[in-house]
């Protein structure tokens, strides 16, 4: 069987990949990393019974997420690592049930009956014998010959049901967001243990076939509630490590010096970067989701911290190319590499390409050695310069909060009449463009609420300002929609609403990949209706479940830009 993949706005036609990823993912990785679910599946059986006596593993916990995290689209593309991953899975499944075992709870045993029983009944198996746990937590191999035997049995269509398989694999991704943030979080020392808990019951819940749609969906709903709660906790570790975002001017030009270009979300790695380099005669540059960091007091010190270089993901080909020096990929997009510059790119943690330079965790609590990269840069030459001038970013919910009357006034007097929240992500789809049109037609009274890499089809435009209020504000990266959702709360407080819907605020979203699932399921639970997603609806979604959304939450595609306007508008 090949490869099957629906998880992203790009599947192929609009249904899934089959022989290749559009995004470049090969057979093999797809099939490693069906696998890696699987098994972090299995693993989650186990410590979600060990948490109910009370042992935590964080290990575990630390494993998953990474492994979640390097499914996402565009994050890792290395069969060899993936599959290394497998392994260390397997191993920590069998070192859980031990740890398990030692708790004196005897997996096989009599005395396990209740919990093994009660176990079965959450993970849905359908073994006559109880004393069988779930294939997922007893498989085992040991070579890459019997991975892919079994990947082709637990990929997304072993699911048979449409509507099943659409419902789990709307939670899996909605985790595998979740992942992504609490990662970054994670890194910078913040972590919650109920996230964990729900990431690993929910997995285990992707298992059972005793589980109705009605029960998944609430699963899905569920998901929302610890969305916003890890996004929260990013927000909480980003601001109290490094400040919060102000508005900032960021240079879009480049230098006569040597430059790293670093992109992806990650900010400690960027401090460390940043810390590292001082002094050695090399400029950092961010690049796509990397912009934002620019907006925080803590990075603002480093005078070599030069701009943004490029734009979003998906033109990396070209500005990698361009830029002459290193490029550090700390998280997705990854554009497969070109030759021409892939002997100048580094991953990090959960991303990586086969033959692309992986930059390991420093050993016993000590930083990342970016030493190579380092070195690397000083013999390139300077970037080429692509574009000139600046743009402005740092509008999180601090500033905005601190801009608050300013901006009460004016959509008071009414001089902003309404806000587009156009936060999401960038793509390779030319029907992306409607996103940059859709900017240039909203009436000047219109003010768009951005974060995300969705942001580069517009915030180059000189789109103005209303009163010294931008047209365009940037609140962040994608996380950073968390942002939007505390200024949306707030307005509704200011303005003594009882419903967030009731204020002048549209949703037009642009989603990519799976931190947009995340963002869309937060947003669901903190009660915001009417979303509507673009370019195209989530090959993932069944017919059934995409009817529960607009029923229940007036989920709504777009199509051209004079008539969803007007739709927005409440002319239509
Ligand atoms: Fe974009 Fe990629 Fe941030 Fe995504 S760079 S598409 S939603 O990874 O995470 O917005
Ligand atoms: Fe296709 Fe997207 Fe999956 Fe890549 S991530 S294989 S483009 S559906």
């Amino acid at each position: 069987m090949s490869m099957f993949c629906y998880q992203c706005q790009e599947a192929a036609g609009g249904k899934g990949c089959t022989g290749k990823g559009v995004c470049g993912k090969t057979q093999d990785v797809a099939k490693t990393q069906d696998l890696l679910i699987y098994i972090t599946k299995g693993i989650s059986i186990y410590s979600t019974k060990a948490r109910e006596v009370g042992i935590v593993n964080k290990e575990v916990n630390n494993f998953i997420v990474e492994s979640l995290f390097s499914t996402i689209t565009n994050a890792n593309f290395d069969n060899k690592a993936l599959t290394e991953r497998v392994k260390k899975g397997l191993k920590l499944r069998q070192e859980m049930k031990e740890q398990l075992i030692k708790a004196g709870i005897k997996v096989g045993s009599a005395e396990n009956d209740n919990w093994l029983s009660k176990l079965l009944k959450f993970a849905g198996v359908k073994t006559k014998e109880e004393e069988n746990l779930h294939e997922a937590a007893t498989w085992f191999a040991d070579n890459a010959e019997e991975f892919s035997k079994k990947a082709e049995k637990v990929g997304i269509l072993s699911t048979e049901n449409e509507d099943i398989r659409s419902l789990r694999e709307l939670l899996i991704y909605g985790l595998k967001g979740m992942a992504a943030y609490l990662h970054h979080a994670n890194n910078l020392g913040y972590d919650d243990d109920n996230s964990h808990a729900f990431m690993q019951k929910a997995l285990v819940s992707t298992l059972n076939d005793n589980l109705s749609g009605d029960d998944l969906t609430a699963i899905v709903l569920e998901c929302g509630k610890y969305g916003v709660d890890v996004m929260a906790l990013l927000d909480k570790a980003n601001t109290s490590t490094y400040g919060n975002p102000e508005i900032t001017k960021v240079n879009i030009g480049v230098r006569n010096k040597p430059g790293i270009l670093i992109s992806g979300h990650d900010l400690k790695d960027l401090e460390e970067l940043l810390k590292q380099t001082e002094g050695k005669g090399v400029d950092v540059y961010t690049h796509s989701e990397m912009l934002p960091a620019h907006y925080y007091p803590a990075f603002k010190k480093y005078t070599h911290f030069a701009g943004n270089y490029g734009n979003a993901w998906w033109k990396q080909d070209k500005e990698f190319e361009s830029f002459n020096g290193p490029i550090l990929m700390t998280t997705n997009c990854i554009v497969p590499p070109k030759n021409s510059y892939k002997d100048r790119m580094y991953t990090t943690v959960a991303t990586g390409f086969d033959g692309v330079k992986h930059i390991p965790e420093g050993k016993n609590g000590k930083a990342k050695d970016f030493s190579q990269i380092i070195e690397q840069a000083k013999k390139c030459k300077p970037p080429v310069e692509i574009e000139k001038g600046e743009i402005v970013g740092g509008f999180a919910h601090n500033q905005v909060l601190a801009l608050a009357d300013k901006v009460v006034d004016a959509v008071k007097s009414g001089a902003i009449k309404r806000f587009f929240v156009m936060a999401g992500c960038d793509g390779r789809m030319k029907s992306r463009n409607y996103y940059t049109d859709f900017a240039k037609a909203l009436p000047k009274d219109a003010v768009i609420l951005t974060a995300g890499c969705a942001k580069y089809k517009y915030n180059k435009l000189d789109l103005g300002d209303i009163g010294g209020i931008p047209r365009v504000l940037d609140a962040g990266q994608c996380n950073d929609s968390y942002s939007l959702a505390v200024i949306a709360l707030k307005l509704k407080e200011v303005f003594g609403l009882e419903d967030i819907n009731e204020l002048p605020i549209s949703y037009n979203i642009a989603w990519y990949e799976q931190k947009a699932v995340i963002v869309l399921l937060a947003l669901l639970h903190l009660g915001v209706k009417n979303i509507h997603l673009g370019p195209t609806l989530p090959a993932f979604l069944s017919p059934n479940v995409a009817k529960v959304l607009v029923e229940n939450f007036g989920i709504g595609g777009i199509t051209n830009v004079e008539d969803d306007l007007k739709m927005f508008m409440g002319e239509k």
